[in-house]
């Protein structure tokens, strides 16, 4: 990490900072954080980003600490603009190549394709916050309460409350941040995130989930938002003896996927990834992934379908139909 670096590099250019689609609190967070870091060191910065904000965690965020960002269609961007992608890499299927030119990324997830960009900071830690909170604390920059607390908040949803993915810079990190965040608003983000309608995707999981050996298989058959997804992998993964989540979702024509592990030795991101192979594409972390079928690859009938994931999945993981 070398912020002196990054200030020389984007310094006297007009600034994007580009989230990934759909984007959740972490990847709001960090895009909040960098604004206000490189405005401090006289870079204004306009925050863009793709897909829906609907979210009660997002919309609560852009509430409670004002975040301006806007969809990227909205803005006035130029092929010779610069663009900051935070909490996520260019060529992710979950990220729009959007006009500008990808000059910097701060990321915490696995590379899937490389990039080369003047300024790159990628460190797999629990939570992409942690990445711009260190910004902050090797700086000197003065960090404001709306800052310190929105940066919390998304360590705190990316590592499921330092239940997933922690690294030691994350607590040092959160310890920084505790002496300015506003914690009581943060406590009471992380504990009321599930919407009403969320209840029917949740139900939907749970009369639909098949279990193999450890591995809990479920399907919703509606669209709901990634993050949502995710929430409910998160959730029967804490049901007792399974200890691979795999929940797939109906999502604009395809699949979106939201796979967790805590199986020592089966890596999540590689799992759907080879799962997937030749019908659409996944990748992730050992703990948590995701991955996309995209229309034209879906199988008919869905019974078929069914099937062919479900077997996907269990050849891989040698377990037996139970
Ligand atoms: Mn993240």
């Amino acid at each position: 990490m070398d912020w002196k670096k990054l200030i020389d590099i984007l310094k006297g250019h007009k600034v994007f900072i580009q989230t990934h689609n759909f984007p959740d609190p972490d990847a709001i967070a960090c895009a909040y954080g960098m604004q206000k870091f490189l405005d401090y060191h006289g870079v204004p910065t306009t925050i863009c980003y793709n897909g829906r904000v609907d979210k009660i965690s997002v919309m609560k965020m852009i509430d409670n600490f004002n975040v301006q960002m806007f969809p990227y269609d909205e803005l006035d961007i130029a092929e010779e603009d610069y663009v900051l992608l935070v909490d996520g890499q260019k060529y992710n299927a979950n990220l729009t190549d959007i006009p500008g030119d990808e000059v910097a990324c701060i990321d915490h997830h696995p590379t899937v394709k490389q990039c080369e960009y003047l300024y790159q900071d990628i460190r797999i830690v629990g939570a992409c916050s942690t990445l711009v909170a260190e910004y902050f604390y090797k700086s000197g920059t003065p960090l404001d309460e709306d800052t310190a607390s929105a940066l919390m908040y998304g360590i705190r949803m990316d590592t499921d409350s330092f239940g997933r993915g922690v690294t030691r810079l994350d607590i040092q990190m959160f310890e920084f941040l505790f002496q300015y965040a506003k914690v009581s608003l943060v406590d009471r983000m992380v504990n009321d995130n599930i919407e009403l309608e969320d209840l029917q995707a949740y139900g939907a999981a749970i009369r639909n989930i098949k279990i193999y050996g450890n591995t809990g298989i479920a399907y919703i058959p509606f669209d709901c938002q990634d993050a949502l997804v995710a929430m409910i992998s998160d959730f029967i993964l804490k049901l007792q003896s399974i200890t691979i989540s795999v929940i797939y979702a109906e999502k604009e024509g395809g699949l979106k996927f939201s796979v967790r592990s805590e199986e020592e030795g089966i890596h999540a991101g590689n799992l759907i990834m080879k799962a997937l192979e030749g019908l659409g594409s996944g990748g992730g972390h050992s703990g948590m992934a995701g991955g996309f079928i995209p229309p034209e690859s879906r199988i008919q009938p869905k019974a078929v379908e069914h099937k062919v994931i479900y077997e996907r999945f269990t050849d891989l993981l040698g377990n037996a139909e139970a």
